[in-house]
């Protein structure tokens, strides 16, 4: 079902702060920056130097929340305001088939059909009660990137 870790993906309190450090102090490289309004997020995904959108090297998602009532701003919330791992994503070569194999394995997956994730890739969870509380994306990455630096 998958092809390899997309990403991982931390809550931030503070981006600049986030963006700082794993930059300056762990010496990853922004290689792109967005807003997800439907997600209530401003995201900035990390690569390592030299990183190219298609390698199979797995990226550092920051996820910053857009309001307190976003799912990034409850996680925030409910772990004192402390940043943390919110998720790991899985790409995948097609995301419905994936949703279906794995709906049909006993996984709750999130939403009916795919939503808008980054680079315009398309994108669903699986629910963490359902995946051993672990909360898991599922990543289908398009041909031609939109904002990749
Ligand atoms: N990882 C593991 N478990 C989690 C979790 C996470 N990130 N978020 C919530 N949970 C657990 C809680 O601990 C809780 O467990 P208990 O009932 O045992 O206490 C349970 O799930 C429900 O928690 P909740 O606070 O009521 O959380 P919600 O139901 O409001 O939300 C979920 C849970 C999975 C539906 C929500 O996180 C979600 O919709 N996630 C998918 C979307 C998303 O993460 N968007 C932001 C990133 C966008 C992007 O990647 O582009």
């Amino acid at each position: 079902v998958f092809l390899c870790v997309d990403h991982v993906g931390f809550a931030v309190p503070d981006m600049e702060a986030a963006i700082k450090l794993h930059t300056e102090v762990l010496g990853w490289h922004v290689v792109f920056r967005g807003r997800n309004e439907e997600q209530g997020v401003e995201e900035v995904m990390l690569g390592t130097n030299g990183h190219d959108y298609t390698d199979r090297d797995a990226e550092i998602q920051l996820l910053a929340p857009l309001n307190e009532d976003s799912t990034i701003g409850k996680w925030l919330a409910k772990n004192g305001g402390r940043g943390g791992i919110q998720q790991v994503a899985y790409r995948v070569a097609d995301v419905e088939k994936a949703a279906e194999i794995l709906t049909s394995r006993g996984v709750t997956m999130l939403y009916d059909a795919p939503k808008h994730g980054t680079y315009g890739s398309r994108i669903n969870f699986c629910h963490p009660k359902s995946t051993g509380g672990i909360l898991l994306e599922l990543v289908e990455r398009p041909a031609e990137p939109e904002g990749f630096q």
